[in-house]
């Protein structure tokens, strides 16, 4: 955990929002003398930010350092719940684990955990999530939503919508959908999404959304096996994203899709996850624990429950699965 100071301190260059603040402003805000003022800013330039001083005007963050922890994701954070309490760590296991005993310790809704790389990441049914350090955004976000435990699927439709707008927004660039948590561009996946939950009876007590964003990685840097399947934002832009940036707007985009989905259930949400579907109206393969079932993929039901038309034109509804296009 940072100190208080320092939090405060980001919190005051956030909200200036690029513009100076002055020393007597900062000190005052903060709470202690301009020469502590100053050793902070210091501290904050061996971290890789780069400020600017001017006399009379004061300071201000030209650049943050391409770094995920706690500070780079809470300055310029525009949330009100999620990413309020920020558990960073360099190396980890799996964010997911963590996120797992946070929550069962009563973590607040909101909390989220990131790692800037991953030993063990985890993907769905066992399966490994290549998780390099300082190239991709790890991270599982804790939501405790009062709804029963056959909704929760919607909440990684609702994730992958966020995930998409943020990339969108930030890069220009048009992710698709591939049901249920595949985010892909030009075919190949950049994101994915891990859903999992903690819950008693029909009673959900938390639910651990854990999301992997390839942003920086070169295509060389994958590992043979996922360099036809795999791509980053930086191969498909050529350029190099600030992955704190890109956190804040996901969790910013979360927020408002998750407020909506509260207060007006799973239909908006559902409507903008059609909009961004490519699996939709198309021959597929569904290959799930209990076999493999082939036809047109007609929708999604209220439920986010995947709806296939077999051909002999009964409605199969699909809850877990891997999707083939024929
Ligand atoms: C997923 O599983 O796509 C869910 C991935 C969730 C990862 C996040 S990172 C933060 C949090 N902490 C964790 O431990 N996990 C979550 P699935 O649909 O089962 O896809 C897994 C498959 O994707 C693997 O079998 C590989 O084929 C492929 N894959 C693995 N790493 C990849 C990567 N970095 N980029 C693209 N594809 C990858």
């Amino acid at each position: 955990m940072q100190s208080e100071l320092r939090t405060k301190l980001l919190k005051a260059f956030s909200e200036a929002d690029g513009e100076f603040i002055s020393g007597q402003k900062i000190s005052e805000l903060i709470g202690c003398s301009r020469t502590a003022v100053w050793k902070h800013v210091e501290e904050l330039r061996k971290d890789g930010y780069e400020l600017e001083a001017v006399r009379r005007q004061g300071y201000r963050i030209t650049k943050k350092p391409d770094k995920v922890s706690e500070n780079e994701i809470q300055l310029g954070l525009k949330t009100k719940m999620m990413g309020r309490y920020i558990h960073f760590e360099q190396i980890v296991g799996s964010t997911q684990k963590i996120a797992q005993s946070l929550a069962t310790e009563g973590a607040v809704e909101g909390t989220i955990v990131v790692a800037d790389q991953q030993t063990s990441g985890r993907g769905r049914m066992s399966r490994s999530w290549y998780s390099p350090s300082g190239t991709g955004i790890w991270m599982s976000m804790i939501i405790r939503p009062n709804i029963p435990i056959h909704s929760t699927p919607q909440l990684t439709l609702l994730t992958a919508v966020a995930v998409v707008q943020a990339i969108e927004e930030e890069t220009k660039l048009k992710p698709d959908i591939k049901w249920p948590n595949d985010i892909l561009i030009n075919g190949k996946k950049v994101v994915g999404i891990l859903t999992e939950l903690q819950a008693e009876a029909d009673q959900v007590h938390s639910v651990i959304i854990g999301t992997g964003i390839n942003v920086n990685q070169k295509l060389e840097e994958f590992p043979e096996e996922l360099q036809n399947i795999a791509t980053s934002i930086q191969i498909e832009t050529g350029i190099i994203w600030e992955r704190a940036l890109l956190i804040q707007t996901m969790l910013l985009k979360f927020e408002k899709l998750y407020l909506l989905y509260l207060t007006q259930g799973f239909k908006p949400i559902k409507l903008l996850w059609e909009s961004y579907a490519i699996s939709l109206n198309k021959e597929i393969v569904a290959r799930t624990l209990n076999g493999s079932f082939q036809g047109k993929a007609i929708g999604i039901n209220d439920q986010g429950v995947l709806l296939i038309e077999l051909s002999d034109g009964s409605i199969k509804e699909i809850y877990s699965a891997d999707i083939d296009a024929q």
